[in-house]
């Protein structure tokens, strides 16, 4: 099963130990085709053009059977790949971080065909995340 992780790079500051656990879970039911987008450790040697990132994503968006964006940090980019998934009827799953004085976005939380989990510890959000990628395999 080729799965897509989503979660913001440019948007508001990502939480980069959360993301390399949550893609270490997902892969233990396939293979993550952007692991290496959230591998920090490039950033500094390799510089990727913007327009190969966009068009190599959209080309693993495609072929992704299903996509897992965690939603906590505000992203354009993991917005607009949100949209394209469900326009492209892949099973989604959202994760978002439960924060004082902070709401997901509605166009995300008021759309009942995107399931999110809004959780406040990492064990329930794992907990969810293995059931839907058991339900994507089966
Ligand atoms: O607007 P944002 O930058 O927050 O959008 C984040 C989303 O866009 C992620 O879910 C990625 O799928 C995609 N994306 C944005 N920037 C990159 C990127 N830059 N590489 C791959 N996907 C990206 C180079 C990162 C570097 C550490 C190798």
């Amino acid at each position: 099963m080729k799965i897509y992780f989503a979660g913001s790079i440019r948007g508001e500051q990502p939480d980069p130990n959360w993301f390399q656990r949550l893609i270490k879970e997902i892969q233990k039911h396939g293979s993550v085709l952007t692991e290496h987008s959230f591998d920090y450790s490039y950033e500094e040697e390799i510089k990727f053009d913007d327009e190969w990132i966009y068009t190599t994503d959209i080309g693993w968006l495609r072929e992704a059977d299903a996509l897992i964006a965690e939603v906590t940090a505000p992203s354009l980019g993991v917005g607009y790949e949100i949209g394209k998934a469900e326009e492209w009827g892949k099973p989604i799953l959202l994760l978002h971080r439960e924060r004082e004085g902070r709401k997901p976005s509605a166009m995300l939380n008021g759309n009942k065909d995107l399931p999110m989990v809004r959780f406040t510890e990492e064990e329930e959000a794992l907990d969810q995340l293995h059931r839907f990628l058991k339900s994507v395999k089966a």
